[in-house]
């Protein structure tokens, strides 16, 4: 682990704090100008304005630049063997998501390719995605498995993931996914599906400590609410904390679930009704939205800020997956929470970084800048926020910093 001193800061922006942010707090960040911060062994030791504190180690200089906590996508299918771009023609001839997986397509194509794949080829091309993700500003990151959908193959992913949070700078958090979607072989015998995933998958799943989360896809044509609660309880009893995809296309029960079973985080919620906002700020679950499959799918978009103003704190990530939503950028994420949900770049940030971290059970490590938080940050190619939630399509990272070390973009945006 390394030790790092970043000075000529022109301005450090970030959340304080080690839980979600909510209300009004979610836009209350802290800014310091012309400062410096010191990492030691990887961990923030000290941060402050004017003179630099600590000498002796290596000295980074930030050119008077923006400095913020590095992005944390709590929301990806990371692994997952092909691609899907035959469904691009699909959704052209006007093909609904839902349609092209009762065929038999969608994710359960990515299915057939994931179990082709062995797990090395899995976590070389998972890999590949990853070194993109820091390149972009991710230093942490949720994976899901959900395209194995037998216990062997779920646990290849989870390998697979596991491999990969050794290999690779960026830190990975594990998702039991089982549930993702029903195997055509079950088509007529959906209790016998549920049946494995909670009576054989789970427990193996916990006992080779491979997840620590538990996720669910809850919707029209794949698991029902009383299935979901059924997957997520056994998901507890074993020590996975439940997480579930609610309301992404139609609202049948999902994010009122979240709350009462006290989901750590509650995902997509597109068309999350006020019930279900009221049962997530009740139950203390964090909204885990994903804009960039809004507008991949010509979806509408989450009511984000009905929920800031509900108390429910609100986190943003890619979804990165093959399916709706090929995309692993955060900052095009950050684009969208300002201009579809009308979030403010103070928001924005929080969504990024500090409830991101709470959704993935890691808001007490990371997600915000201060001392015995990781040494995660970014040097932007921008001297303030709104520099980065207003310029779209390019990559403003200057330079990622991960537990001390220093990753620098070589093609600078300005
Ligand atoms: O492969 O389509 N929504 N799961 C739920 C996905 C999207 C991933 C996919
Ligand atoms: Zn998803």
């Amino acid at each position: 682990m390394s030790d790092l001193l970043v000075v000529n800061i022109g301005l450090l922006a970030t959340p304080v704090g080690s839980a979600a942010k909510g209300g009004k707090a979610q836009g209350e960040i802290q800014l310091l100008h012309d400062a410096w911060l010191r990492i030691e062994d990887g961990v923030i030791a000290a941060l402050g304005t004017g003179a630099p504190e600590g000498t002796g180690c290596p000295v980074l200089d930030a050119g008077g630049r923006l400095v913020t906590p590095g992005l944390v996508d709590a929301h990806t299918h990371l692994v997952f063997g092909g691609w899907r771009q035959n469904e691009l023609a699909l959704k052209l001839h006007g093909v609904p998501y839902l349609d092209i997986l009762a065929q038999g397509g969608g994710i359960l194509s990515t299915v057939t390719a994931t179990r082709t794949a062995t797990e090395e080829e899995l976590a070389d091309k998972a890999a590949a995605a990853l070194d993109e993700m820091l390149r972009f500003g991710t230093t942490t990151c949720e994976a899901k498995s959900g395209y194995g959908l037998t216990t062997e193959e779920e646990c290849k992913q989870l390998r697979a993931i596991r491999a990969l949070n050794q290999r690779h700078p960026i830190d990975l958090v594990a998702t039991f996914m089982g549930a993702h979607a029903l195997p055509q072989a079950y088509k007529e015998n959906r209790e016998a599906y549920v049946s494995l995933v909670c009576e054989e998958m789970i427990p193996r799943v916990a006992a080779e400590q491979l997840a620590e989360f538990c996720d669910v896809f809850c919707e029209t044509g794949v698991f029902t609410a009383e299935e979901s609660r059924r997957i997520l309880e056994a998901g507890k009893r074993y020590g996975l904390r439940p997480k579930i995809h609610a309301d992404e296309i139609d609202p049948i029960g999902g994010s009122q679930l979240a709350g009462e079973i006290g989901a750590v985080s509650a995902e997509h919620l597109i068309v999350c009704p006020d019930e279900g906002i009221d049962s997530m700020a009740r139950g203390g679950t964090v909204a885990c939205l994903l804009p960039a499959t809004s507008f991949y799918l010509g979806a509408d978009y989450a009511p984000a800020r009905k929920m800031v103003k509900a108390g429910v704190p609100v986190a943003m990530a890619t979804d990165f997956n093959p399916g709706s939503c090929p995309c692993l950028n955060m900052q095009l994420v950050m684009n969208l929470g300002c201009l579809r949900y009308r979030l403010t770049p103070e928001e924005v940030l929080t969504a990024v970084t500090l409830n991101g971290a709470a959704a993935i059970g890691r808001a007490e490590a990371v997600g915000s800048l201060e001392p015995g938080k990781r040494g995660d940050l970014l040097i932007w190619e921008a001297r303030d926020l709104n520099y980065v939630c207003y310029r779209m399509g390019s990559n403003l990272v200057h330079t990622v910093v991960k537990g001390g070390k220093t990753y620098s973009n070589t093609t600078g945006a300005n």
